[in-house]
C-alpha cells in the first residue's frame, strides 16, 4: 500500500514525482483480438476507448485495483467501488473512511456518492460508524427510489443492508483531534494540508463511464457539516454521452459553483477535460478567489473518448492514472501564480 502520509505535511515543492512507475498489474487478461467486446479492445469504428481509471491524489493502489476489476470484465462502477473501498479501509488516509479525522466534537462523519453510466446516482451524507460509505451509496442508488440518505437514516439503511457498525476513530486521528482541541479555533483547512479525499472516474471495456467520491470531509468541521463530495453535480458528475468529473479540496467552493456538473457541461460544449477543469477552477477564482486566497480545489475529468485532464487552484494537487500498462501519479496544472 502506498504511503500517503508523506503528503499531508509536504510543502508544494516536495517531490511529487510525475509517474511513480509502479509495475503493471500481473493479472490482466490477454487481449482477445478477435473479440471486440473484450476489455481494452478498441472497436473497429474507433469509438470504444481502452479502460482507464483516474483518481484524485496519490492513490495508485486504488486505481490499479479498480482497473484490475475492469480488465476482468467488471463494470466501471464495480472497479471504482473496489478501488474506493481500499482507501476507505486504510487507516493511514485521514480524509476518508476508517482513520478519517473527526469533526470538532470528535465524531467521524462520512460523505460519499456514486453515479453510473445510465445516469443513476446514490449518495450518503453525515454517515457515522460505517466503514464503506461508497457501498452504502451504491445500495441507495440500486435498492431505493431515492438519491440521497443522510445521518441516522443513512446509518439505519446501511445496517438493514448488512453493513457492520464500527468505530472509525483511530488512535492517530483521536490524537490529532486532541491536539487541535488545545486551541480549538475552527478555521477550515483549505486542502493544502488536509486532503486525500478520493474521487475516482473510470471507463470500462464496454466504453461506459462511472464515478464515485468518498471523504470524511474537512477536519474538525462543525458537527453536521456536509461537503461537496456526496452532492451530485458538485463533487461528482457523470454523463455517459459526454464525460465525468470529480472534485477535491474546500467543498464549500465546489458546491457554490457546482464544479463537477460545470466541467461536464464545458466538455459537452467541446472543451477538452483539462480546459473544462481549468474553466471551473477559474470560476472559483473569479467569484470567490479574493476571500479564499489560501483555499485549494482540485478537479479531474475524463471524457467519453478516454481523454483525461485536471486543474487546481494552487500547486500541490496530484492525481493517479491507471491504464493497461501503466500506473502513474502526476502533478496537476494550476492557476495560482499563472496569468489567467
Ligand atoms: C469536503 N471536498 O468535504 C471535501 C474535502 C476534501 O480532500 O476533498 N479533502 O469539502
Amino acid at each position: 500500500m502506498f504511503n500517503r502520509r508523506d503528503f499531508l505535511n509536504k510543502t508544494f515543492l516536495a517531490s511529487l514525482a510525475a509517474g511513480v512507475g509502479l509495475s503493471a498489474c500481473e493479472s490482466k487478461p490477454k487481449q482477445d483480438e478477435a473479440n471486440n467486446n473484450a476489455p481494452g479492445v478498441i472497436s473497429p469504428n474507433g469509438k470504444k476507448p481502452e479502460p482507464i481509471v483516474i483518481a484524485t491524489w496519490k492513490h495508485p493502489d486504488a486505481t490499479q485495483t479498480a482497473l484490475e476489476v475492469i480488465l476482468n470484465r467488471g463494470s466501471a462502477l464495480d472497479g471504482i467501488e473496489a478501488g474506493v473501498r481500499m482507501v476507505e479501509a486504510d487507516p493511514r488516509d485521514q480524509s476518508v473512511g476508517y482513520g478519517g479525522l473527526p469533526d470538532r466534537d470528535g465524531i467521524v462523519t462520512l460523505d460519499a456518492c456514486v453515479m453510473d453510466d445510465k445516469g443513476n446516482a446514490g449518495s450518503v451524507t453525515f454517515l457515522q460508524h460505517i466503514m464503506h460509505p461508497v457501498s452504502v451509496a451504491r445500495k441507495v442508488m440500486e435498492d431505493t427510489p431515492h438519491v440521497m440518505l443522510s445521518g441516522e437514516g443513512a446509518y439505519r439503511f446501511a445496517i438493514s443492508k448488512g453493513f457492520k457498525k464500527e468505530n472509525l476513530l483511530t488512535e492517530a486521528a483521536s490524537t490529532k483531534w486532541k491536539e487541535w482541541l488545545k486551541e480549538g479555533t475552527y478555521k477550515p483547512v483549505g486542502g493544502h494540508e488536509q486532503h486525500d479525499t478520493i474521487g475516482m472516474l473510470a471507463i470500462d471495456g464496454e466504453g461506459n463511464l462511472s464515478g464515485a467520491c468518498s471523504t470524511s470531509g474537512m477536519a474538525f468541521k462543525i458537527h453536521g457539516r456536509v461537503g461537496d463530495s456526496p452532492i451530485i453535480g458538485a463533487g461528482l458528475y457523470v454523463d455517459n454521452e459526454v464525460g465525468a468529473a470529480t472534485a477535491t479540496g474546500l467543498g464549500e467552493l465546489v458546491m457554490k459553483t457546482l464544479g463537477a456538473f460545470l466541467i461536464v457541461e464545458f466538455m459537452r460544449q467541446g472543451k477538452t477535460p483539462e480546459a473544462a477543469c481549468r474553466e471551473a477552477a477559474l470560476r472559483i477564482a473569479e467569484k470567490y478567489g479574493k476571500s479564499n486566497e489560501e483555499m485549494q480545489v482540485g478537479y479531474i475529468a475524463l471524457s467519453k473518448s478516454g481523454e483525461y485532464g485536471t486543474y487546481s487552484l494552487h500547486p500541490g494537487f496530484n492525481y493517479s492514472v491507471s491504464r493497461k500498462d501503466s500506473h502513474e501519479v502526476l502533478d496537476a496544472p494550476y492557476l495560482a501564480g499563472n496569468s489567467h
